[in-house]
């Protein structure tokens, strides 16, 4: 078994459970927060047969988009008065970030 980790968008993670809950694949949304841009995101935890592995990437792979935000790059107050006057740089977040993790063993009490 193994568990896969998956951080996407907000706006993607209807779609992912959606499609998680038609193909029978069980999972956990957790409510998260991307460190770069302190905006809200959402983290998977699904844990499935090696076998089914790839047919869950291929879900991700298909809910989640590549989208452009904006992000306000901090001010630094060392630099003079004309210099704080930061403009929002554009990230490209997304689709998704996924990881693959082996499981020692699985319970289900
Ligand atoms: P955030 O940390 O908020 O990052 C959002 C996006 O900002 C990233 O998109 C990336 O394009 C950019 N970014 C992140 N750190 C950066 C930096 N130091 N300099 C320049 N740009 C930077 P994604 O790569 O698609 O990541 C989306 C979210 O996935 C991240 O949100 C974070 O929550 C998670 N993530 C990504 N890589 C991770 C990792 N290695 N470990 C744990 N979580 C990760």
């Amino acid at each position: 078994m193994k568990l896969i980790i998956a951080i996407v968008q907000d706006k993607d993670s209807s779609k992912l459970s959606n499609a998680l809950v038609e193909a029978d694949i069980r999972a956990t949304k957790l409510s998260t927060t991307g460190g770069f841009l302190r905006a809200g995101n959402t983290t998977f935890l699904i844990g499935v047969e090696e076998d089914k592995i790839e047919t869950v990437l291929a879900i991700i792979k298909e809910s989640s988009q590549k989208r452009e935000q904006y992000m306000a790059p901090p001010i630094n107050l060392d630099s003079p008065m004309e210099a704080t006057h930061t403009y929002p740089i554009e990230v490209q977040v997304g689709g998704a970030t996924v990881f693959v993790l082996p499981v020692d063993s699985f319970y289900h009490f």
